[in-house]
């Protein structure tokens, strides 16, 4: 898939991303979330009805998961709260899904730690 070919193509790196545009509001997107510490706004490619990306604002190191630190333990907590209140404030009762894609082997094309927020519709497992 174009998915694919995208994290296949993106090399880890701890360069500033596509995501520190949107942070800035420098790329506009559709922002359902937002406080001091995280920002959430729907995917430009949704995979589901509801697709939802949630950030934190400062990289701090976190291209990735594998890259977390003790000391982001907090973030990466809070980061899972922000998923269920957006999911709630989307009306996801009967479930949803929450993906943290890692590295190329886990189809991550944007190395600025991310959570999927995917819901609205049956998800199946095993995912792909
Ligand atoms: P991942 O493959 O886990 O690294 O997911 C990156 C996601 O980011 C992918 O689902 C598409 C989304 N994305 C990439 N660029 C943009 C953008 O400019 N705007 C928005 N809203 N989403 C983007």
């Amino acid at each position: 898939s174009s998915e694919v070919e995208a994290a296949l193509a993106a090399a880890p790196s701890d360069a500033p991303t596509i995501f520190d545009k949107i942070i800035s509001k420098e790329i506009p997107s559709k922002v359902v979330y937002e406080d001091d510490k995280v920002l959430a706004f729907r995917d430009i490619s949704p995979q589901a009805p509801t697709h939802i990306i949630i950030i934190p604002k400062v990289k701090d190191g976190l291209t990735g998961l594998s890259k977390a630190e003790e000391r982001h333990v907090e973030i990466l907590g809070y980061l899972l709260y922000v998923a269920k209140l957006v999911a709630k404030q989307e009306g996801l009762d009967d479930g949803f899904r929450v993906i943290i894609n890692d590295g190329p082997k886990g189809c991550q094309s944007v190395y600025h730690l991310h959570i999927h927020l995917l819901g609205g519709r049956q998800m199946n497992w095993p995912p792909g």
